[in-house]
């Protein structure tokens, strides 16, 4: 009989291993050597974001907990002669205003409203936890009214962490297959097999990104609650496989990482459980790497410079990223 994932949960369990403070979890195996290490990978100059755009058309909206991110213009060119509406506004006459905006210059802005984890984004170690504790034996009411105080984004955005050797394990590619069939689940074997096709291997402070070609799913269907509940992925397996390899970070073109349906009888989301909350390990989610996947084939290089910082949204459980690899 397989093994109880609570079992494995405590041999992978890393609290207390970076001290009883620690809120960075895995990221405290990038090294300045590794950093150095990373940027000596840059060899053509080429630079490839790995985001989907961030707009009303993502897959978002199957939950009904999240939504696609919204884009409001606040000012925009109706409001270039705005001088001559306003006058009264806050006590201003339109001379006051007209000398305060004078010239030529004028100016656009805007706003955007989304869920956090509505676009390609990072998971924090506030973001997932069971029985009542978060990483690192942070209980579960650390995150409340004021946001997450501890294992917040922002802890690691403070640092300018994410920035390390990416290694792209390429499924998809591998299988030969435009995306994987819906639901498959993707074993520490099926890494280890495709590791070895591309002649690499994981190391420590490593982020590993795992293209399962989902993302092209969606393009496809723009069925976002298909593309989320039949979303290929990695086993709750995989967690111990990347604990093993000391791996920084992990991140997929899909939902959740792992795949979505669950392969316990008692929990959902188990990847989750043991990445985030027991090993401290931050997921990167919703990543579109299909041109990063095309450049790899075609020079047969598939580590390289990844730069991927979450914005320093103080007290959040997760940030958007636009993740840049760099060859
Ligand atoms: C959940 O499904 C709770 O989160 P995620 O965005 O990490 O998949």
């Amino acid at each position: 009989m397989a093994e109880h994932w609570r079992d494995v949960a405590k041999r992978v369990r890393n609290w207390g291993k970076w001290g009883p403070q620690d809120q960075l979890g895995t990221l405290n195996y990038i090294t300045p050597e590794k950093v150095l290490r990373a940027a000596g990978l840059v060899r053509k100059g080429r630079t490839i974001p790995l985001s989907i755009p961030i707009d009303a058309y993502g897959p978002q909206g199957a939950h009904g907990f999240r939504r696609n991110p919204i884009h409001i213009m606040s000012v925009d060119g109706g409001d270039q002669d705005a001088a001559r509406h306003l006058e009264g506004w806050g006590g201003s006459t339109e001379a006051q205003i007209r000398e305060l905006w004078k010239g030529p210059m004028r100016f656009n802005d805007d706003y955007i409203i989304m869920p956090l984890q509505g676009s390609t984004q990072w998971d924090a170690l506030s973001h997932v936890y069971y029985d009542g504790q978060l990483y690192n034996g942070y209980p579960a009411s650390a995150v409340n009214s004021f946001g997450a105080t501890k294992d917040s984004i922002d802890q690691v955005a403070g640092q300018g962490l994410i920035t390390t050797r990416g290694v792209l394990l390429d499924v998809a590619h591998y299988r030969r297959v435009k995306y994987l069939p819906p639901k498959t689940v993707i074993s520490p074997e099926d890494l280890e097999e495709v590791a070895k096709a591309q002649s690499v291997s994981v190391e420590a402070g490593d982020v590993v990104i795992v293209r399962t070609g989902w993302r092209v799913n969606f393009l496809e269907t723009r069925d976002g609650e298909a593309w989320t509940i039949n979303s290929p992925g990695l086993s709750w397996r995989c967690a111990e496989w990347l604990h093993n390899k000391q791996a920084a970070a992990v991140a997929s073109d899909n939902i959740a990482v792992e795949a979505f349906t669950s392969e316990h009888e008692d929990a959902a989301l188990v990847f989750h459980l043991l990445t985030i909350r027991d090993m401290g390990m931050m997921l990167g989610e919703i990543w579109d790497l299909e041109v990063l996947s095309q450049d790899c084939a075609q020079d047969g290089a598939y580590t390289f410079l990844l730069a991927a910082q979450p914005l320093r949204f103080s007290g959040a459980v997760g940030s958007p990223v636009n993740p840049v690899a760099i060859k």
